[in-house]
C-alpha cells in the first residue's frame, strides 16, 4: 500500500506569513535610559531596549524600524512617513504622551494600528502622568513592566495585525 496521499492544494491553508514592517516610535528623553533613574525606568539602554526588540521580532517574523527624537515636529513627520512603509505603530511617547495632542493626531490620521507602551506604570505615579492623549486612539496600551511592556506591546500588536489573516 502506497504511504503517500495527495492533497489539493486549495484545502491545505496557507502558512506563509504576511510580511510585516513595525515602526517602534521613542519620544523624549529615551535616550537616556540606562545612564539615569534606573530605579524608574529600568538598567537597559535604548540601544538594548532595541536590540531586544529587534530579536522578538526576528521570532515573530517582522521587521523592526525604531527611532527615538526628542523633537515632537520630528515624530509627527515620521508618523505620517509611516503610511505605506509599516502594518504598525509601538510607541513609547514619553512625556508627550500626557501633553500632544498634535501626536494623537498623526496617529489618527495615518490609521495604523498603534500600540501605546510604557515602562514605567503611569497610573501609579503623579497625576498629571494618569492622563494619555493616545490611549483613546491606540488598540490598547501596556504600562509597567520595564522592557517587557515594549515585547508584549509588540506581540499585541502583530498578533492583531495577523488575526484573520491566515
Ligand atoms: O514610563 C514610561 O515609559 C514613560 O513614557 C517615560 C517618560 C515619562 O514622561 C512618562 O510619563 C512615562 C519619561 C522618559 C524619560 O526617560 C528618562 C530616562 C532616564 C533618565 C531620565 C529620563
Amino acid at each position: 500500500m502506497s504511504d503517500r496521499a495527495v492533497v489539493s492544494s486549495s484545502k491545505v491553508p496557507n502558512l506563509t506569513l504576511q510580511p510585516l514592517s513595525i515602526l517602534v516610535l521613542h519620544g523624549p528623553n529615551l535616550n537616556l535610559l540606562g545612564q539615569r533613574e534606573p530605579g524608574i525606568y529600568g538598567s537597559l539602554t535604548l540601544a538594548e531596549i532595541n536590540h531586544l526588540l529587534a530579536a522578538e521580532g526576528l521570532k515573530l517574523q517582522v521587521e523592526i524600524f525604531a527611532v527615538q527624537s526628542n523633537h515632537e515636529g520630528v515624530l509627527v513627520d515620521t508618523i505620517h512617513e509611516a503610511l505605506g512603509k509599516h502594518q504598525g505603530i509601538l510607541i513609547n511617547a514619553g512625556a508627550y504622551t500626557h501633553t500632544s495632542v498634535a501626536l494623537r493626531d498623526a496617529l489618527s490620521g495615518v490609521n495604523l494600528p498603534t500600540v501605546e507602551v510604557h515602562l514605567s506604570n503611569i497610573y501609579r505615579r503623579e497625576d498629571f502622568r494618569h492622563h494619555s492623549y493616545i490611549a483613546a486612539i491606540a488598540i490598547g496600551q501596556i504600562s509597567g513592566f520595564g522592557v517587557q511592556s515594549y515585547l508584549l506591546g509588540l506581540q499585541a500588536l502583530v498578533h492583531h495585525l495577523r488575526k484573520d489573516k491566515v
